[in-house]
């Protein structure tokens, strides 16, 4: 077995793959891409993936992207290692399914107009009406995401939703970099404030924090 993880720090999709190698103990390279470099419009990354993002998962000949395939495959493929990503019966799993696909179809949707707004504008640029807009709508959705904990972690047992809905939160925080007065805590239900403190201490989540974060 020889998995490498082509990764890009600061890529919510990109930590949501190394969660799930983490989740599932599995040896890995990581192969870090520099996006102001251009790496993943470099033709020897364009032909591992076309869609040139990351990440994308490199396990012997078998070549994958899309965080949440990757995510899947490693469960189906590895079933001894780690923990599950998508534990229990099939009603459980596809639970962890929708709620994956709430955080790609609903969560980032409400999520990137404040990073967009934090990271890609210009000061000049930042409408403050905008973001009190931004606010509301994420208030409003991480309070939808909140009544579905059943217990500790979304579905119940930790899984792959979880994974997928970290990253977003964490670049809630992130924002502060730039917007020193945001309100990250806000956002979040006292639920959602107690589950990110859960997540960050995870035995493995230091390592697979994005690495210009750390600096
Ligand atoms: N749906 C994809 C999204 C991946 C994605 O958008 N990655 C961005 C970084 S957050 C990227 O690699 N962008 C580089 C580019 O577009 O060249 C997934 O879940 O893996």
């Amino acid at each position: 077995m020889s998995i490498t993880l082509y990764y890009g720090s600061g890529s919510p999709y990109a930590w949501r793959a190394q969660l799930a190698l983490e989740h599932k103990a599995l040896p890995y390279e990581r192969k870090v891409l520099s996006f102001s470099a251009g790496d993943t419009r470099k033709p020897e990354y364009v032909a591992l993936n076309p869609r040139h993002r990351v990440p994308t998962l490199v396990d012997g000949d078998f070549v994958l992207y899309e965080s949440n395939a990757i995510a899947a495959y490693l469960d189906a493929a590895y079933p001894g290692r780690g923990a599950p990503l998508f534990p229990g019966d099939a009603r459980s799993q596809a639970t962890v399914w929708r709620l994956m696909m709430e955080v790609d179809n609903y969560v980032e949707k409400v999520t990137d107009p404040i990073t967009e707004y934090a990271f890609f504008l210009k000061p000049e640029q930042r409408d403050p009406q905008k973001l009190v807009e931004a606010r509301k709508a994420a208030t409003e959705e991480f309070a939808q995401m909140s009544r579905y904990f059943k217990g500790d972690f979304l579905a119940g047992p930790l899984s792959a939703a979880d994974f997928s809905l970290y990253p977003f939160i964490a670049f809630m925080y992130r924002a502060r970099v730039k917007l020193p007065d945001f309100d990250a805590d806000g956002l979040l239900t006292p639920a959602l404030k107690a589950w990110k403190a859960r997540m960050e201490a995870l035995p493995y989540f230091d390592k697979t924090s994005p690495p210009h974060w750390k600096q």
